[in-house]
């Protein structure tokens, strides 16, 4: 099985031994250790199949629930169509897209707790909208507005983590604290395939293993690390890695949004109950570029977008919707009266942000006053000012 298959099977490969988990934490049906193939709830055509160990797990998903589902993919591809937009007529300096990558953030935000705590990387817009952000939020960043686009603890969401897979780290932290606090809520860190290769990874899971810590690693398999294909670094599928740590791991089709929920879901129950870690592979796809200032026909094959794009997440579950007599013109239309009014509600947001003081650079660096970072500011203000005086004679 290559990176890109999408059969659908347990996914499962199995902790320290092939037990299941290590609390007496009961879960349902039996997981079948050892396979690659990854976790698949609905097919490419919109069909859902059975699946004995985790339809248990999803089991509450009924007709409207799959509905909102499917209206939260539209509303984040359509936030993130407006972003690119906004990027494209100079209102962004940069914006990278998540097209394609809607059902592995949707699925896995909407199983999370709001006690839950997620670190991210600048990828995951989508699971920032679940977590109920500030629309303009996530946009001020890229914006060059503020050094970090919101307080992490109205959301429990940490800013985004352009370092790639520090933000691992600080969740595996996160998740030794919560341990100390005696409390049962889970770190949640998503992170791309190419951060994979960093150290920072590797050594949260070394941690997060010894530790048990509840913490679960979401890795967003789409394929490319800007230029650099998966299978440069990959000669296995990335969810066999996770075993070889003491972790449990899962390979799921990361373009089923009902499959990454029920994934999610059995990770976070494994954590909550003091099961331990877990890594999820979400095999999908970055449609778009890296970021807007990439270029990927310059890198990628066209027939392997083409490819993919017939693996759409929104376009399945609207194919599941209709079989099922869900997805009739006046539930469409609200929802793309939702998508219309959350873009609005973002371009207005954007366009209308206050312009901060030239000096705000220096503000948030320290918590307490710094004599260095003070002399800086006095400079720079100095320097700032010398625009206003009236030019010397001599000096014109
Ligand atoms: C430590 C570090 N090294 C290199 C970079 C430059 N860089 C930015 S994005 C990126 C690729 C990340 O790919 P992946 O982890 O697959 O995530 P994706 O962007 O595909 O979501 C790299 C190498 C960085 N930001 N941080």
């Amino acid at each position: 099985m290559t990176q890109d298959g999408a059969r659908p099977g347990s996914g499962f490969t199995g902790g320290d031994d092939d037990a299941g988990p290590a609390s007496g934490l009961v879960l349902p049906g039996p997981a079948r250790p050892g396979a690659d193939e990854p976790v698949q709830l609905i097919d490419p055509s919109g069909v859902r199949h059975p699946h004995g160990h985790y339809d248990p797990l999803v089991a509450d998903v009924d007709g409207a629930a799959l509905q909102k589902l499917y209206e939260d993919m539209v509303v984040v591809r359509r936030i993130d169509a407006e972003a690119t937009a906004l990027q494209r007529q100079g209102e962004l300096a940069l914006w990278p897209p998540l097209l394609g990558q809607e059902a592995a953030q949707i699925g896995s935000g909407r199983a999370l707790r709001s006690d839950d705590f997620v670190f991210s990387s600048y990828r995951e817009n989508a699971v920032a909208y679940c977590r109920g952000v500030d629309l303009a939020d996530i946009l001020r960043v890229w914006r060059g507005n503020a050094s970090s686009g919101w307080d992490p603890y109205t959301i429990n969401m940490a800013t985004p983590q352009v370092i790639i897979g520090a933000q691992t780290l600080h969740a595996t932290g996160y998740a030794m604290g919560i341990i100390n606090d005696g409390a049962d809520s889970v770190a949640v860190t998503y992170f791309g395939d190419g951060a994979t290769s960093q150290g920072d990874v590797n050594e949260a899971m070394v941690f997060a293993a010894s530790y048990q810590a509840p913490v679960v690693f979401f890795c967003q398999n789409n394929h490319w690390a800007i230029s650099e294909p998966v299978g440069l670094q990959a000669h296995v599928p990335i969810a066999r890695r996770a075993p070889g740590f003491g972790i449990p791991s899962v390979r799921v089709d990361g373009n089923d949004v009902l499959a990454c929920l029920a994934v999610t879901r059995e990770a976070l129950a494994r954590a909550r109950s003091g099961g331990g870690p877990t890594f999820i592979e979400a095999v999908t796809y970055r449609m778009g570029p890296h970021t807007t200032a990439d270029d990927p026909t310059r890198y990628r094959d066209p027939n392997e977008l083409e490819d993919w794009a017939a693996r759409d997440p929104l376009a399945r579950l609207a194919t599941l919707l209709d079989s099922l007599g869900l997805l009739e013109a006046d539930y469409t239309d609200a929802v793309k009266a939702r998508a219309d009014a959350v873009a609005a509600e973002l371009r207005e947001g954007c366009l209308s942000m206050p312009e901060p003081a030239p000096s705000d650079v220096f503000r948030h660096v320290y918590s307490a006053p710094h004599s260095e970072l003070e002399r800086q500011q006095d400079h720079y203000e100095r320097y700032l000012s010398s625009f206003d005086q009236p030019a010397q004679e001599g000096h014109r």
